[in-house]
């Protein structure tokens, strides 16, 4: 007896353990705009063209991806509103065998001097090309978010910063709020779920 007892309470509390941790939903990618500082293209030389649009296609392949050469070349994008940003994924090109080094910024206006740096010279592992996660510093609320590159550690091209594919991904929304066709009296008063403390702001 004593024992089902223990198993019980040892399998609920893994359900408990276990439980996926909600860190956010991916924000749709036909929703976000991107913009570069440069990008490798044909008519400049280049062996292709790799316009940042190609970060939000899904493809993780190479030629797929946006491409530009130097130390502080940027990547921007453009979520359309402020979202409360959990997490960004990010698959680099050749990120099996290439370290990245970048920065992260967020923002809320797009603005010259709005932006915060949320991630400082981060490295991606060199040990997998597919994505990989960045945090966000718990969380920020942003509209814009910058990733700026700082090359890579391999031989052949330490200048560039190639991107692959970004995700983004917001906390959940706020329980609905009700529509605002009924006429009813607000008997549901507004919860206290609004006025979140800033607990996880970026450090
Ligand atoms: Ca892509």
């Amino acid at each position: 007896m004593r024992m089902a007892l223990v198993v019980t309470m040892v399998v609920l509390l893994a359900l408990v353990v276990l439980a996926p941790v909600a860190v956010g939903q991916e924000i749709d990618k036909k929703t976000i705009k991107v913009t570069a500082s440069a990008w490798e293209s044909k008519d400049k030389g280049g062996a292709g063209d790799f316009p940042p649009e190609l970060t939000l296609d899904g493809k993780l392949d190479a030629a797929s991806s946006w491409r530009a050469e130097g130390q502080g070349q940027w990547i921007q994008y453009d979520l359309g509103e402020v979202k409360p940003l959990t997490e960004l994924k990010i698959a680099f090109v050749s990120g099996d065998k290439r370290v990245y080094k970048i920065d992260i910024l967020a923002s809320k206006t797009g603005e010259e001097k709005s932006w915060t740096k949320i991630d400082d010279k981060a490295t991606s592992t060199g040990k997998s090309a597919d994505y990989e996660s960045f945090k966000v510093g718990g969380r920020v609320d942003a509209r814009y978010i910058r990733i700026v590159g700082f090359g890579n550690n391999s031989e052949k091209f330490p200048n560039w910063i190639n991107i692959a594919e970004v995700s983004f991904f917001a906390a959940p929304p706020k329980p609905a709020a009700k529509p605002p066709t009924s006429a009813k009296p607000a008997t549901s008063a507004q919860p206290a779920s609004s006025a979140q403390p800033a607990e996880a702001g970026g450090k």
